[in-house]
C-alpha cells in the first residue's frame, strides 16, 4: 500500500471560490472597458465555465454573438489581456480569498512531509499573483499553469506534467479538484481525485471521485462527505489518517 506522497491542488473554485465574484467580474468589466454590450451573468457564466480557460472561454462566446472568425482570435487576446489586469488587481486588493480550510490543509500536509503542487488551467500571471497574496510562505513543489500547456482540462496535460514536475510515483499522488472538467483531467491522468464541491459546481458530474466534499472543512466543522465511491480503488492513499481525517 504506497502511502501519500503529493497533492496537486487546483486553484479556481477549489483553493479560491473565484469564479462568481472574481473571474466572472473581470471579464465583464474587461468588456465594458472595450465598450461591448456582453455581460455574463451568474446563471450564463455557470454554463460558459464548461470552456476551461478564459481565452477561449472568451472566443466561444464571441462566436455565439456572431463575430467573425478572423476578428474573434485577436479580440478574444485583447479582451482576456485586459480581464487578466483587472484580475490581478483584485488579487491585489484581497477581493480573492482562499477556501475555508485551504490553508490549514496545506499547512498540515507540508507537517507531514507531504509535496504540495498547483495544477490550473489560469494564467500564470495572476496564479503567482494570487499563491503569492493568500499563501506567501507555502514553498510550493511544483506550479503548473494554463500557460504551461497546450491543451486545457479536461485534457490531463496539466497534471502529467505536474507530475513529471514533482518526480513523484502516481500512485502516490492525490489531485484536489471543483468541477467536472478538473476530475475527468486528473483520471486521465491516472490520479486519485478528491473534489470539494462549489457554488458552480455541485450539480456537476462527478462520478469517477474518489472522494466529493462540500469543502475542506475546520475542526469543530467538519466537511460534508457528499459521496465516498472508492471510485478507483485508491484506497492505499485515500484512506491514510492524514487526508482522510483533514478532509472530513
Ligand atoms: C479555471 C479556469 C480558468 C479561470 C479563468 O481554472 O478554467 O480559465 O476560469 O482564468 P482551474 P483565466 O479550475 O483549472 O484553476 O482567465 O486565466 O483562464
Ligand atoms: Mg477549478
Amino acid at each position: 500500500m504506497s502511502d501519500l506522497q503529493a497533492v496537486i491542488f487546483d486553484v479556481d473554485g477549489t483553493l479560491v471560490d473565484s469564479e462568481r465574484h472574481g473571474h466572472r467580474v473581470a471579464f465583464n468589466r474587461a468588456f465594458e472597458a472595450f465598450d461591448l454590450p456582453y455581460r455574463w451573468d451568474e446563471d450564463l457564466y455557470g454554463e460558459l465555465l464548461h470552456t476551461t480557460g478564459g481565452r477561449r472561454r472568451i472566443e466561444n462566446y464571441l462566436a455565439g454573438e456572431g463575430v467573425a472568425e478572423g476578428e474573434r482570435a485577436e479580440l478574444a487576446a485583447a479582451l482576456h489581456e485586459r480581464k487578466t489586469a483587472i484580475l490581478e488587481e483584485m488579487v491585489d486588493d484581497g477581493m480573492i480569498a482562499l477556501r475555508p480550510g485551504a490553508e490549514r490543509l496545506l499547512e498540515e500536509l507540508a507537517g507531514a512531509g507531504v509535496a504540495r503542487a498547483v495544477g490550473t488551467t489560469g494564467s500564470r500571471r495572476w496564479v503567482e499573483r494570487l499563491l503569492r497574496h493568500t499563501l506567501g510562505d507555502v514553498e510550493w513543489d511544483a506550479i503548473v499553469a494554463g500557460d504551461d500547456v497546450t491543451s486545457r482540462k479536461p485534457d490531463p496535460e496539466v497534471f502529467t506534467t505536474a507530475v513529471k514536475e514533482l518526480g513523484q510515483d502516481p500512485s502516490t499522488i492525490v489531485v484536489i479538484e471543483d468541477s467536472t472538467e478538473g476530475l475527468q483531467a486528473a483520471r486521465a491522468a491516472g490520479l486519485c481525485c478528491v473534489v470539494v464541491t462549489n457554488g458552480y459546481t455541485a450539480d456537476h458530474d462527478l462520478s469517477g471521485a474518489d472522494l466529493v466534499l462540500d469543502g475542506f472543512g475546520e475542526p469543530g466543522a467538519p466537511a460534508t462527505v457528499v459521496a465516498d465511491p472508492h471510485a478507483t480503488g485508491c484506497d492505499g492513499i485515500l484512506t491514510t489518517a492524514l487526508l482522510r481525517t483533514l478532509l472530513r
